[in-house]
């Protein structure tokens, strides 16, 4: 491990104590919008949810971390940092509510949510060899003149990841074509049931960049501000042509998604050593009042900041225009199969049956 600010002073780090509270309030927020949306989909307002709950301390602090024009390689799970940059809590909402493509204008530079697993860890080394062609070949670059950094990739993806080609390919290729690249692997301990030491027989994922001829670190991953400075050093590194493996221990505290049960599997876990399965939010409210820059107030005027912002959320949410149906039979097919024929067919006559507005809500 190679840092935790958690056994340091405040002041021994680089962090002020104004900088240390916008933490705590992006801590308080990704939480409250983890739980309003496991009750949200429990209701039925959506079909699953993948909770990040035990997690929000390394993804905010990975996502403070970031320069406003750095570009952002989320997937289903990294939810809390979209949040933390400011993409509108009720995008995500609708994105969730089958609308991926719903944009309300916002302009934070993310790319679309991957899915399919280790997909977007290419994406973000071409996008940084692309940022690399801007800067050097067509001498676009902002660093310089302005005195502005230049702009990198965070590609955001998980432990199970780390098994796919996609991995292998995407930090190849970073390493040979010096991309300003950050591969922020998030190791939650579990591929859905599938615990760490079944994905790799290596003893950590991050040494995994010597392979590619680049740095990789582990950072405490339930310390936010320890994993604000590693990925910020790590952007820094990587705005200078050198990419970096930075791998968030921490702890997925509960399913995998609404859809799975974790009792069936949970014992099949290696022990756990305490800080790695520890609450990130009671660990930073205990830190920060510790070094006297929390008080009663301030917890609760964020957490009721938060709620509010949360109610407002889904309110544009339930408002939003739900879209028509038939968008999900359109842009793969030219001429649909006869299945899906079959299924369009259907939802001609169940809509000729039912208001869909009335439905939505
Ligand atoms: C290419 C591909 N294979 C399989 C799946 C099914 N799948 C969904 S999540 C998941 C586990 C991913 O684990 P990890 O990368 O650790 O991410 P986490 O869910 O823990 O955030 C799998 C195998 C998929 N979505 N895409
Ligand atoms: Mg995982």
């Amino acid at each position: 491990m190679n840092r935790i600010i958690g056994e340091r002073d405040l002041s021994e780090t680089p962090f002020s104590p104004e900088q240390a509270r916008e933490t705590y309030r992006e801590l308080v927020r990704a939480r409250a919008f983890d739980e309003r949306a496991l009750a949200l989909q429990r209701r039925g307002w959506m079909s699953s949810w993948p909770p990040y709950r035990g997690q929000e301390g390394s993804q905010v602090g990975a996502a403070l971390a970031m320069a406003d024009d750095d570009w952002l390689f989320p997937t289903y799970r990294s939810n809390a940092m979209q949040i933390a940059r400011d993409v509108p809590i009720s995008d995500v909402l609708l994105f969730r509510r089958g609308m991926p493509e719903f944009h309300s204008g916002h302009d934070v530079p993310n790319f679309p949510q991957a899915v399919p697993i280790a997909t977007q860890i290419p994406h973000a080394a071409g996008v940084g060899m692309a940022m690399n062609y801007e800067q050097n070949v067509k001498g676009d670059g902002t660093d310089g003149d302005d005195g502005g950094a230049n702009p990198a990739t965070l590609c955001y993806f998980g432990d199970g990841a780390t098994s796919e080609g996609d991995f292998h390919e995407g930090l190849n290729f970073a390493g040979v074509f010096d991309a300003p690249t950050v591969f922020f692997c998030e190791n939650n301990e579990w591929a859905i049931s599938l615990p760490r030491h079944r994905q790799t027989a290596a003893d950590s994922i991050a040494q995994k960049a010597a392979a590619y001829g680049f740095e990789g670190v582990q950072v405490d991953g339930n310390d936010p501000l320890a994993v604000r400075e590693t990925v910020a050093e790590a952007l820094d590194s990587a705005r200078d042509g050198n990419p970096v493996l930075v791998e968030s221990l921490t702890y997925r505290q509960g399913a995998h998604t609404t859809s799975d049960d974790p009792s069936q599997y949970e014992e099949a876990a290696r022990d756990l050593p305490d800080w790695r399965t520890a609450d990130p939010l009671e660990r930073s409210e205990e830190y920060l009042r510790e070094q006297d820059v929390l008080n009663d107030e301030f917890v609760a005027e964020v957490e009721d900041e938060a709620d509010a912002q949360l109610d407002e959320a889904v309110e544009r949410a339930e408002s939003a225009d739900p879209g028509d149906p038939h968008d999900v039979f359109d842009r793969v097919y030219e001429n649909l199969p006869p299945n899906l024929r079959e299924q369009k067919a259907w939802l001609d006559s169940f809509l000729a049956d039912h208001d869909v507005q009335e439905l939505d809500h």
